[in-house]
């Protein structure tokens, strides 16, 4: 064989190695397992790639199909307009893992309590919490939108059908990972041995690995907020855009749907952050299903999410629509924003102490 032969016979196994590098595959490499609990999950996130294959394919002919897009009428449960696209995906979402006998339970964004999969439940110990279509304010425009999900394994018998064990903190998650919706659908996605993002190849109908062990950079030029907000956010939050107004090397970046905008952080670097405000003190992202399973992915890649106060994947829900507020991003951009928090409670601090002399 000549030289020529073999390399043209390399360039064809690399891409084939690459083309034949799918989820599932992926999944099973990354546990070195095909034990039942290896299977179990490779099937899950099959399923999930095919959700996403469903969605993306609406998306993509939105302005073409009568009836996709717009508003349908009704408020969810976080007392948002729903759209026609959330109800869609949402029982995607559904529909794929009905028959799966994998899930029992789904958590929803679009859904007051969790719905469950009766003929799924005495086998399937999993529960999905996702967020269908986040970003949803983007969909009318053709801008980026995403979904969020995270995996977690069922814990008793939930009897009363109250989900109470879903009541604990994002370090329970045993996978999570988003689907970007943009130029090309990507998903990126985590079961606890790094961070890897999948670019979907319409011409095979499958999601083909296209970034493995994704690193977030120690410290990045991108700050990530809607500066509308400024007149509601606490002291110390202003004092970390003065901060970043005034130091060279910042710029900012906000695309108004979180998944995109986190999907640069992890990339490029830098830190997004959604705090409390006037309004909503709790912050308006929600934390089963969108800021814990970012958190669990930031802090495989390396980086770290925090509410100000403590990391996001610490917090314990109280119910399973509860909001916190959201740093996240490289390690180093964090603590600067958290560096403020703090200052300001030290100031508080020595001024409660001084008040009763004065
Ligand atoms: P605002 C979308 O509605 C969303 O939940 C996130 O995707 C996004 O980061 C945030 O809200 C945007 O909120 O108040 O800046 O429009």
């Amino acid at each position: 064989m000549t030289d020529t032969d073999q390399s043209i016979d390399l360039n064809h196994k690399y891409a084939l190695d690459r083309d034949s590098t799918t989820l599932s595959r992926h999944v099973l490499q990354q546990l070195q397992s095909f034990s039942p609990e290896a299977q179990d999950l490779s099937a899950l996130m099959n399923r999930i790639a095919l959700a996403a294959k469903l969605i993306a394919r609406r998306l993509t002919r939105a302005g073409l199909v009568e009836d996709a897009l717009g508003f349908t009428g009704r408020t969810n449960v976080q007392g948002e307009a729903v759209k026609k696209m959330d109800v869609y995906a949402n029982q995607v979402f559904i529909s794929v893992f009905e028959q799966s006998g994998l899930v029992c339970r789904l958590a929803s964004e679009e859904m007051e309590k969790p719905y469950y999969i009766p003929e799924n439940c005495p086998i399937g110990r999993y529960t999905l919490l996702y967020d269908p279509i986040d970003g949803s304010s983007n969909l009318d425009t053709n801008l980026n939108v995403g979904a969020i999900f995270a995996i977690r394994q069922q814990e008793g018998e939930d009897l009363d059908g109250t989900a109470k064990d879903l009541l604990q903190s994002g370090r329970k998650q045993i996978a999570a990972g988003y689907v970007l919706f943009g130029p090309s659908t990507m998903l990126v996605y985590s079961i606890g041995t790094g961070v890897h993002a999948f670019t979907l190849d319409p011409s095979l109908g499958e999601f083909i690995l296209s970034n493995e062990n994704i690193t977030v950079p120690e410290h990045g030029p991108i700050y990530s907020v809607n500066e509308g907000n400024f007149w509601q956010w606490d002291e110390s939050i202003r004092d970390y855009i003065r901060y970043v107004h005034r130091h060279e090397g910042y710029t900012a970046r906000y695309g108004g749907a979180l998944v995109g905008d986190f999907h640069r952080i992890l990339f490029q670097g830098g830190v997004f952050l959604y705090p409390g405000t006037v309004k909503k003190p709790e912050g308006k992202l929600r934390l089963l299903y969108e800021s814990a399973p970012l958190a669990y992915l930031i802090e495989q890649a390396g980086g770290r999410a925090s509410t100000g106060d403590q990391d996001i994947l610490d917090v314990v829900p109280d119910h399973i629509h509860m909001r916190t507020p959201l740093i996240i991003g490289s390690k180093e951009d964090v603590a600067l924003v958290e560096s403020f928090i703090q200052e300001r409670r030290r100031e508080q601090q020595v001024e409660e102490t001084l008040a009763p002399q004065r």
